[in-house]
């Protein structure tokens, strides 16, 4: 029983074709409707269509990634009931076109941040990193975030004083932009004014709240897709601390086992991102899909290596501080236990080879991605054989 191997296609506007993805070798692409604004239903026929032009270039779609969760309903602002409406007729209409797994996050206004889009790894290849003392500076200097300097330690107040003094103009919008302008797949993009408001919509907001409308999310959303028979997946925060004094709450393994023990239904459940739980060298990630692998719908499987002061950016797959051999083996042990293969991409890639000439969305290049997924393909594979191996000793050709 090997993994599902996908990769995440951003729709037909994706400079990475389906043709592309289908020679890179994954049998499934992990996709969205991003033309369907946030909060509206996804129709069945776009779903359906959208099915069809994916199995016509030879591949399947069963898992998505994502149907966004509405700010309001992360706030439980007034028209709530409705989006949760929208979101459950969402689900239905995924399921009646043979669409299993969903995947979601409940971090507030931002989904995954970066400082960098195009740090230099030695060999030339481009990767995405996250400085904390460039979200300093940005959020004391450039958003200027009423008692922003309360949530740095003075070291780092004063190295994002001293940045931001030696910074241009284009350095500082840059670095703006990076932040704020959104990243493939997130929803919300915003100028310092808008972002400053949407801040405030979490004034009163702190950990439990956030925690508390999650749980009445799942609550309504869950017996829905029992229902129906999909999986919610939830993605973990990234990164996985809070930012810009908005809380997070899916952050450690505890966080995760709260969540399934507050909402059992078997329609919760885990996107397992070893890069984003990863950063935190707290969480124990092959001890995590041991423990938590009843739960776990789809992985994404990436390696970030962690640099001095909360810094850490993207290595290849199998470097870094993850331990990909060992997170993998558990994946191979849980597959069994289970009896069914788990979907997978690489999540992200560097930008690398013909990448670096081309027009990429940031950490979503083909052949970093190929490099990241061709390695996880026979990681894999050399652990079901040699496990199969061990086992019996004269069958040695078999996966097991
Ligand atoms: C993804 C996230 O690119 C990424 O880091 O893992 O954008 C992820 O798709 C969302 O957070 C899931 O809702
Ligand atoms: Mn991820």
């Amino acid at each position: 029983m090997l993994m599902t191997q996908t990769m995440r296609w951003f729709g037909p506007e994706d400079p990475v074709s389906l043709r592309d993805i289908r020679q890179a070798g994954a049998s499934e692409v992990v996709t969205a409707l991003h033309e369907v604004a946030n909060g509206d239903v996804w129709p069945r026929a776009a779903i359906a269509a959208r099915k069809t032009m994916i199995e016509q270039a030879g591949l399947g779609w069963s898992v998505v990634e994502s149907v966004p969760v509405h700010e309001v309903i992360k706030t439980r602002g007034p028209d709530c009931d409705r989006l949760i409406a929208h979101y459950c007729e969402s689900l239905r209409n995924l399921a009646a076109c043979g669409i299993t797994v969903v995947t979601y996050n409940f971090m507030p206004l931002l989904d995954w941040t970066r400082t960098d889009l195009a740090w230099a790894m030695p060999d030339g290849a481009l990767a995405l990193r996250f400085e904390l003392e460039a979200v300093a500076t940005y959020d004391i200097h450039i958003l200027r975030r009423p008692g922003a300097e309360g949530d740095y330690a003075p070291a780092l107040v004063d190295a994002a004083s001293r940045r931001f003094a030696a910074m241009d103009d284009t350095a500082r919008t840059a670095l703006a932009r990076t932040i704020v302008a959104g990243l493939p797949g997130s929803e919300e993009s915003f100028t310092e004014a808008e972002f400053l408001a949407a801040i405030d919509t979490y004034a009163e907001i702190g950990r439990d709240q956030l925690r508390a409308n999650h749980i009445a999310f799942l609550q309504a959303v869950c017996p829905v897709a029992e229902e129906v028979g999909v999986q919610l997946v939830v993605h973990p925060d990234d990164p996985p601390f809070p930012i810009f004094g908005l809380p997070r709450t899916v952050s450690t393994e505890a966080d995760v086992a709260d969540l399934f023990a507050r909402v059992p239904s078997r329609a919760n459940g885990l996107c397992f991102c070893a890069g984003s739980f990863g950063v935190r060298a707290d969480n124990d990630l092959p001890g995590m899909v041991d423990r938590l692998g009843d739960r776990i719908g789809f992985l994404h499987l990436r390696s970030v290596q962690r640099e001095p002061d909360g810094a850490f950016h993207e290595a290849p797959h199998l470097e870094g501080d993850a331990n990909m051999a060992a997170i993998v083996g558990a994946v191979h042990r849980l597959q069994k236990r289970l009896g069914r293969s788990i979907p997978m991409r690489p999540d992200h890639g560097h930008q690398m080879l013909d990448d670096l000439t081309k027009r990429t969305n940031p950490g979503y290049s083909l052949l970093g991605r190929m490099r990241g997924l061709a390695e996880l393909r026979g990681l894999e594979r050399g652990i079901a054989f040699a496990r199969a191996d061990a086992a019996h000793p004269q069958i040695t050709t078999e996966e097991h």
